[in-house]
């Protein structure tokens, strides 16, 4: 991996981690309303896939998506005008947390449908064969999409279809209360269940950002060749399922904190870099900062949008190609 590469994925980890610590601080002083679902723990699955992909590789997500947003190159001020609901969002505020979309990153969307971003990026896979493009997409799904019925046709049909779509399950170890243990078995169970549905999948250490990388660098050329592959990583829920979820009834309320204290992802890839990264690695830090302090600063001096133009932009125009 070379020092470019570990700089990026440093870069994006510590974005994805400085963001959503900046969102729970606004929606907790009532800057922000609603709710959302924070993706702290699972930065090294978002920004190692996401670094393996070309600029016209298309991305689907969940409902816990900023951070694969933000990896796929969102920018800043799209997302956060989105989520203050001004007229500079990705979807011109009428997304919100869990809807957003940036076509020109190749962001095509949260859904926040369990499994629901399955078919979207599967036919988005499919139309890049059938247009003779080697671009593919990525589908990040949650361990609780394999509950859904949508899971088992979207993969067998992407198999027999030879949809370029790699599937990547982030199994955090919770579907909301349900544990994955529960439903599924152990990690890496969800990956033999795509293997035997006729897929190529692999198992790793979500925790790792040059492994996920790397697996799915090789995974990622599987659907060049015209393939679906499948990824499980496996990475923990540090915070509740969402900001009103009282998790602390179906597991200790430290259960997150002490997870992230003796794995995160982003203090094991300091580490492994060592002291002499440290000074690239701090101005990353201070950097990332500024940019979401300005990008915050930005989104609040935006306008709202005008309530007439409520129901522009609900239907899709049909003129619209898979690139457009
Ligand atoms: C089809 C459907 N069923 C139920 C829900 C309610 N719901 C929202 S998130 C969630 C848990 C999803 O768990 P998982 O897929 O593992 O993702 P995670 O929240 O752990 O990232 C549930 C049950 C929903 N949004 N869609």
């Amino acid at each position: 991996v070379s020092r470019d590469l570990r700089l990026h994925l440093f870069r994006t980890m510590v974005l994805i981690r400085r963001l959503e610590l900046k969102l729970e601080e606004l929606f907790r002083d009532g800057t922000l309303t609603g709710s959302f679902h924070s993706s702290i723990g699972q930065e090294a699955c978002a920004a190692g896939v996401c670094a393996a992909l070309r600029p016209d590789d298309v991305v689907t997500s969940t409902h816990r998506g900023h951070g694969h947003a933000v990896a796929k190159g969102v920018p800043l001020e799209a997302l956060l005008g989105e989520l203050f609901g001004r007229v500079s969002g990705a979807s011109r505020a009428r997304g919100g947390s869990m809807h957003l979309h940036h076509r020109a990153s190749g962001f095509l969307g949260e859904n926040a449908i369990v499994a629901g971003n399955m078919p979207w990026a599967a036919g988005a896979a499919w139309a890049r064969r059938r247009l003779s493009s080697d671009s593919i997409a990525v589908c990040f799904i949650g361990d609780g999409a394999a509950g859904q019925g949508l899971f088992y046709e979207t993969l067998r049909l992407a198999h027999l279809w030879k949809a370029p779509c790699l599937f990547v399950c982030e199994n955090n170890g919770f579907a909301h209360s349900m544990t994955v243990e529960e439903a599924f078995g152990k990690p890496g169970a969800i990956a033999d269940t795509a293997r035997a549905l006729g897929i190529e999948a692999e198992f790793v250490d979500g925790r790792d950002v040059s492994k996920v990388n790397e697996t799915s660098a090789t995974l990622i050329e599987t659907c060049r060749d015209g393939h679906p592959a499948f990824l499980e990583c496996a990475v923990f829920r540090v915070r509740p399922h969402s900001l009103s979820d009282p998790d602390y009834r179906y597991r200790s309320r430290e259960a997150g904190s002490e997870w992230l204290e003796e794995n995160d992802p982003i203090g094991r890839l300091r580490r492994e870099l060592g002291r002499a990264w440290t000074h690239d690695l701090d101005a990353i830090e201070r950097e990332v900062n500024g940019a979401i302090d300005e990008a915050v600063k930005q989104a609040r001096s935006q306008p709202r949008p005008d309530p007439g133009t409520a129901l522009d932009d609900v239907y899709a125009d049909p003129e619209l190609s898979v690139d457009g």
